[in-house]
C-alpha cells in the first residue's frame, strides 16, 4: 500500500532547501520570561516555524482519508466505527516528532487542497481566541471542524489543549460521527532533546446507532512502557464493550474481539504489570495535575538557576506543569517500548502509519504529504483565493531558506492585520468570516463553525487582501 502510494505520488516529495539548523539558538532563552503565558502572545524567531500554516497543518488530518471511505463502504456499523476511530487517530500520526511552530494564521486567511477524489477547505475565522474552521468532502464522507489550540508554557513543557471538535458524515448510512481531539504536551523545553506525547481520551460517537470508541491515549509514564500507546474500546449504547482496539497514535491500530483480549490479558498478566507497582520508585503519572510546589522542586533540582530566583523574587506567581511527567531522569527522552509490543490473536490492522521520507530529519520532520502542502502547482497562480496560505510570503521565505526575509514578512504582515483591524473598528459590520458561520453543531449541540458554502465556485472578485 505505501509502495503504490509512493510510486503514484504526482507531488514534491522535498521542499527547496534543507531546513536550518536550530542547534545553535536555545528555545530557553526566548521562553525563560513567559513562564504561563499562552504561546499566541508570545513573538517566537522564526527559527522554531515550520514553512506551513496552522492550517496546513490542520490538514494532516487528512492523510489517511482513504479510511473513511473505507468505512462508508462497510454495511455493519460496528465495522464502519472501527475504520472511523482508525481514521480518528491516524489523523495525529504526522505530530510524531514534528516540533516546529506553524505559522499563526492571519485573520481570513484560507487554504484549499484537492486529492484523491476529495477536496477541503479551511479559513481562519477568529484572531482572538484564534479558530481555525475546516470542511472536506468526498463523494463517501463530509469531514468538518473548529479548532482553537491553546497553547501554555509551564516552564519546562508546554501543554495544547487543541479545543474544538470534528464531525464525520457518512451520508450513504445517514451517520455522524464526533469526537474531540485529546491533549498534547511538548517536554523539555529548558534542556534536552524536545519530544511530545498525546495523551487522554478520545470518544467517538455514533450519533445514529449510539455506538462509542472509547480510545485513551496514554502518557508514557514513568518507565515510558506506555509511550505513544493507544488502546480503548467499541462500546454499544447499552456499554456492552464490542471489540478492543489498540496500538499506537505513531504507527498502527489494530482491532481484536473482547473474548481474545481477555483471554490474552490472563495469559500475559506480567506483562501488564508496571514496574511502579512493584513497590519501587514512583507510579505512573495518569493526571496532568501537579502542584506547583512539586514542579518547582523537581525545576529547582535543574541547577539552572532562573525558577529560583524568580520565584523568590515573586516575578513570577506560579510555576505549574500542565502536563504528565514521565522522566525519571530529567530531560529523557522515553525510550521505545517495542519490548512490550502486544500482538493480540484474532487482531485485524485497521491502519498503519506510512513510514517517514528518507529526507526527513532535513525538512522539518514532514511526512511525504506535508512536503506538497504548501507547494504551488500548476496552474494555481491563476486559480487560488488571493488569501491562500500559498501565498504567504513569510511561509514561502522560510521554506526557501531566506530566515531573515521570512521574519521581516512575518512582522509585516502582522502590523498589515493589526492595521486593518484598528481601520475596521468603530465601522459596523466589523469583519466576518467569508466562507463559514458560527453556529451549533446539530450533533453534539456545542458550538460550532459551519462550512456556508460557496467556496469552489471560485468568485474571488471581493476577497480583501492581507498579505
Ligand atoms: C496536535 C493535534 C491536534 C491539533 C493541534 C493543535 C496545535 C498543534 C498540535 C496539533 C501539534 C503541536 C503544535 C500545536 C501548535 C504548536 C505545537 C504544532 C496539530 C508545536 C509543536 C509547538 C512548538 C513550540 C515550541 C515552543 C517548541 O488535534
Amino acid at each position: 500500500d505505501h509502495d503504490r502510494r509512493v510510486r503514484d505520488w504526482k507531488y514534491r516529495s522535498s521542499l527547496p532547501v534543507p531546513m536550518f539548523s536550530r542547534n545553535d539558538f536555545s528555545l530557553w532563552s526566548v521562553l525563560k520570561n513567559c513562564i504561563g503565558k499562552e504561546l499566541s502572545k508570545i513573538t517566537m524567531p522564526v527559527i522554531f516555524n515550520e514553512p506551513l500554516s496552522f492550517l496546513q497543518r490542520m490538514v494532516e488530518y487528512m492523510e489517511y482519508a482513504h479510511l473513511l471511505r473505507k468505512a462508508s463502504e462497510e454495511s455493519d456499523p460496528i465495522a464502519r466505527m472501527q475504520y472511523v476511530a482508525a481514521f480518528a487517530v491516524s489523523a495525529l500520526a504526522s505530530n510524531w516528532e514534528r516540533l516546529g511552530k506553524p505559522f499563526n494564521p492571519l485573520l481570513g486567511e484560507t487554504y484549499e487542497l484537492e486529492r484523491d477524489g476529495y477536496r477541503v477547505i479551511c479559513e481562519q475565522v477568529s484572531h482572538h481566541p484564534p479558530v481555525s474552521a475546516f470542511h472536506a468532502e468526498s463523494k463517501d464522507f463530509i469531514f468538518h471542524g473548529s479548532i482553537h489550540p491553546k497553547l501554555k508554557f509551564w516552564g519546562k513543557s508546554v501543554e495544547i489543549q487543541p479545543k474544538g471538535q470534528v464531525t464525520v458524515e457518512l451520508p450513504r448510512w445517514g451517520e455522524a460521527y464526533s469526537w474531540t481531539n485529546v491533549n498534547c504536551c511538548v517536554h523539555n523545553i529548558i534542556v534536552g532533546k524536545l519530544w511530545m506525547e498525546q495523551y487522554g481520551t478520545m470518544e467517538v460517537v455514533n450519533h445514529a446507532s449510539g455506538h462509542r470508541a472509547i480510545l485513551t491515549f496514554k502518557p508514557a509514564g514513568w518507565f515510558s512502557k506506555d509511550l505513544h500507546r493507544v488502546e480503548g474500546f467499541i462500546i454499544d449504547r447499552h456499554k456492552k464493550k464490542l471489540h478492543f482496539l489498540y496500538g499506537k497514535w505513531t504507527e498502527f491500530i489494530r482491532c481484536t474481539d473482547v473474548g481474545s483480549y481477555e483471554e490474552y490479558v490472563k495469559e500475559n498478566a506480567h506483562k501488564f504489570r508496571r514496574d511502579g507497582e512493584k513497590g519501587k520508585g514512583p507510579t505512573p503519572t495518569d493526571s496532568p495535575s501537579h502542584t506547583p510546589k512539586k514542579v518547582l522542586a523537581k525545576l529547582n533540582s535543574l541547577k539552572v538557576g532562573p525558577f529560583k530566583s524568580n520565584s523568590q523574587s515573586g516575578s513570577n506567581n506560579s510555576v505549574d506543569d500542565g502536563c504528565p511527567i514521565p522522566e525519571p531522569g530529567d530531560g529523557d527522552l522515553p525510550k521505545c517500548d517495542s519490548t512490550y509490543s502486544i500482538d493480540i490473536p484474532n487482531s485485524s490492522t485497521l491502519w498503519e502509519a506510512d513510514p517517514r521520507p528518507e529526507n526527513t530529519a532535513e525538512y522539518y520532520q514532514f511526512t511525504l504529504f506535508a512536503m506538497s502542502l504548501n507547494e504551488m502547482e500548476d496552474g494555481m497562480p491563476e486559480k487560488l483565493c488571493p488569501t491562500d496560505c500559498r501565498l504567504r510570503p513569510d511561509i514561502r521565505k522560510l521554506e526557501e531558506g531566506d530566515i531573515d526575509g521570512a521574519a521581516a514578512e512575518k512582522t509585516r504582515l502582522e502590523e498589515k492585520q493589526r492595521d486593518a483591524r484598528k481601520a475596521r473598528k468603530g465601522k459596523k459590520g466589523d469583519w466576518s468570516p467569508k466562507w463559514f458561520a458560527h453556529g451549533m453543531n446539530p450533533y453534539t449541540k456545542e458550538e460550532d463553525w459551519l462550512y456556508s458554502g460557496g467556496y469552489w465556485d471560485r468568485d474571488f472578485g471581493h476577497i480583501p487582501d492581507i498579505f
